[in-house]
């Protein structure tokens, strides 16, 4: 059985970018429910994977669209969590070089970003990912993320589903996302996962049991 990770920071911590009333809808209803259905499914199926992660590659493999779908939006939301801080941050040291490196900066980062995430249609997600030695900017559709993709480590997402934005932005998706990325993203982590990527410690994996939730600064 997996549990709801709690937000790594108070539901009023990401105002004025993402109001409290987003975040318990998101988090109590939306992100609660995906893991919820995870657990039922499992119960039901007589499964008892060790991790979410496995669980993900295993309802692809399996190709059942509503263990996949619950269990990798159970994952991305608690991944996608971890990628904000309150009053954000700014990519330092081999991060802000890769990123130069890749984009040509930040801001070139943030209307590749931007774009991508407004163009997408329908729900989904953005993200910055490392592939191999690469700094890329894709979308997944739905549930879609990137623990089926071999050498692929994603670095930082935004939720693209009309959840994420309606009560705040109502139907600006690209407003939503331009003041995201100024105010909310936390670099730190970002670091974390290209450092992963390029063999540096582990990739960030969804918490398992009781274990303590990385605390934000
Ligand atoms: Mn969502």
């Amino acid at each position: 059985m997996f549990k709801l990770p709690d937000l790594p920071y108070a539901y009023d911590a990401l105002q004025p970018t993402m109001s409290a009333e987003t975040l318990h809808l998101h988090h109590d209803k939306h992100h609660a429910a995906y893991v919820k259905t995870t657990n039922e499914l499992l119960e039901k199926e007589g499964m008892k994977p060790q991790t979410l992660e496995e669980f993900v590659l295993e309802a692809r493999r399996a190709g059942s669209s509503k263990l996949f779908n619950n269990s990798a939006q159970a994952w991305n939301h608690a991944f996608f969590w971890n990628c904000m801080t309150p009053g954000g941050s700014k990519p330092q040291g081999d991060l802000d070089q890769a990123i130069s490196d890749a984009f040509g900066g930040l801001d070139q980062l943030k209307e590749k970003f931007v774009a991508e995430g407004a163009a997408h249609f329908g729900s989904g997600w953005v993200w910055l990912i490392a592939d191999g030695k690469d700094l890329r900017v894709i979308s997944t559709h739905d549930a879609g993320n990137t623990l089926d993709q071999n050498g692929v480590v994603p670095v930082m997402v935004c939720d693209l589903w009309e959840h994420a934005y309606y009560v705040d932005y109502h139907n600006d998706r690209k407003g939503f996302l331009e003041t995201w990325f100024d105010a909310l993203p936390d670099w730190g982590f970002a670091a974390h996962q290209l450092a992963a990527a390029r063999g540096q410690g582990q990739p960030w994996r969804f918490p398992i049991g009781a274990e303590p939730q990385r605390q934000h600064a």
